[in-house]
């Protein structure tokens, strides 16, 4: 018996290509002749172009670009220019941040310098990416909920590279750009500051990237299941009644006594996946700065229990003696 299911039939509406609206004044022209791509159409939209790249998509493309050769090659020059040692050896190579005796001032260029300079010139690509989004929206007539939930993966990653180890006093601190490298500073960053698990900042990001994901499941598949009423169509759904919406509003209802609207479930999605980064931000910015060992911590306010007696006491590392490089 054939079933009607949507998880991969889609509809290609395609139509004649369209340039989108007019721009006003102070716009560059938008690049590319818009073209059909039937696989394009399989995923999105099948219409291909035109961009929009302007001044502020140019630099942050050529920033955004320089950065990612700068770490290119410097790991290519780590494994003495050898191209297939470049390719076997990449997840594991790094351009490694300034050794901690560099402090915050700016180091050799071959001790740490490239990292620097690569860092800049990412946030500087960042900061113009984020400018455009802002200022595409804008032109649309849109709202800027966009930039703003783009803002809070930057805070992020900002805290992670630059406000942390400023606090911090060195940009030792910060994590080193390679694949594999990276999760080695994630987990002896745990491990450094006494288990991010009780640190929790770090247990209310999780709870928000376990939600965003909860929420996605539950809105993706409410949506694909009343397609067949136009349930995608969501705006005319929202008023009017007997429609696909209604009908994805009381299986909610039904199933569990609530449901989100048409609108609400939207900024049910916005907050969860901006709340992610946001307070993940402030539990990094909070570790080595306001607290050591969060181990510690934990025991300290209750949470987490000390180990009996039998155990040797557990030593803060960071009343250690630090070995200098
Ligand atoms: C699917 C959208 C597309 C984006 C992609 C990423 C690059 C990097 C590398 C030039 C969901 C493009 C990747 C441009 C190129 C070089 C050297 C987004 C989608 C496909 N991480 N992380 C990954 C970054 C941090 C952690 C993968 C970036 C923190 C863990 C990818 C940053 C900590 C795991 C990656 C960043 C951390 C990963 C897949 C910046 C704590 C994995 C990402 C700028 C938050 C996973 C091998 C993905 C993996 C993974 C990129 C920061 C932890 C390489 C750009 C320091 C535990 N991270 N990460 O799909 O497979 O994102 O690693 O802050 O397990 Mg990471
Ligand atoms: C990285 C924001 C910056 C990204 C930007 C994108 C480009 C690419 C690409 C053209 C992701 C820039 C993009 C340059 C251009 C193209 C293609 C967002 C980023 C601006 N943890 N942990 C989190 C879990 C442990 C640790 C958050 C789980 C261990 C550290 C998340 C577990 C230890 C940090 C999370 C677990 C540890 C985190 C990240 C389980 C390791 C962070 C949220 C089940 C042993 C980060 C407060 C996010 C954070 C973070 C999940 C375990 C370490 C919720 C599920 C105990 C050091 N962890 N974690 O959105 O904020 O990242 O912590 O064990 O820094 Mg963790």
């Amino acid at each position: 018996m054939a079933q009607y299911q949507n998880l991969f039939t889609t509809v290609q509406a395609v139509g004649p290509t369209h340039h989108g609206v007019e721009l006003g004044h102070g716009n560059s022209p938008r690049t590319g002749e818009p073209l059909i791509v039937y696989l394009a159409g399989v995923i999105g939209n099948a219409q291909i172009g035109p961009i929009y790249l302007g001044g502020l998509g140019v630099a942050s493309l050529i920033l955004g670009t320089l950065a990612f050769n700068f770490i290119g090659f410097n790991m290519l020059a780590s494994v003495n220019w050898d191209p297939v040692q470049f390719v076997r050896q990449l997840f594991w190579l790094a351009l490694e941040p300034p050794a901690p005796a560099y402090g915050l001032s700016f180091p050799p260029m071959n001790q740490g310098g490239w990292w620097l300079l690569t860092g800049a010139f990412l946030t500087a690509s960042m900061f113009f990416w984020w400018a455009r989004t802002y200022r595409r929206a804008r032109e649309l007539g849109m709202g800027t909920h966009i930039p703003w939930a783009f803002a809070a993966a930057i805070w992020l990653f900002l805290v992670l590279g630059l406000f942390r180890p400023v606090l911090m006093g060195s940009w030792s601190e910060a994590v080193p750009f390679g694949i594999f490298p990276h999760l080695d500073w994630t987990a002896a960053f745990s491990l450094r500051y006494g288990n991010l698990f009780y640190n929790p900042f770090h247990a209310l990001s999780i709870a928000f990237l376990y939600g965003s994901v909860l929420l996605f499941a539950m809105h993706g598949a409410t949506i694909l299941a009343v397609s067949r009423f136009g349930g995608e169509r969501e705006i005319e759904q929202i008023a009017d009644r007997g429609t696909a919406s209604e009908r994805a509003a009381l299986f909610w209802r039904w199933t569990m006594g609530f449901n989100a609207t048409m609108e609400s479930i939207h900024r049910w999605a916005w907050w969860f996946a901006v709340l992610c980064p946001l307070v993940g931000g402030i539990g990094i910015l909070l570790t080595g700065t306001v607290v050591d060992n969060w181990y510690l911590w934990a025991v300290k306010h209750g949470v987490a229990p000390s180990y009996p007696a039998v155990y040797p006491a557990v030593v803060d590392p960071a009343t250690l003696s630090a070995v200098k490089p």
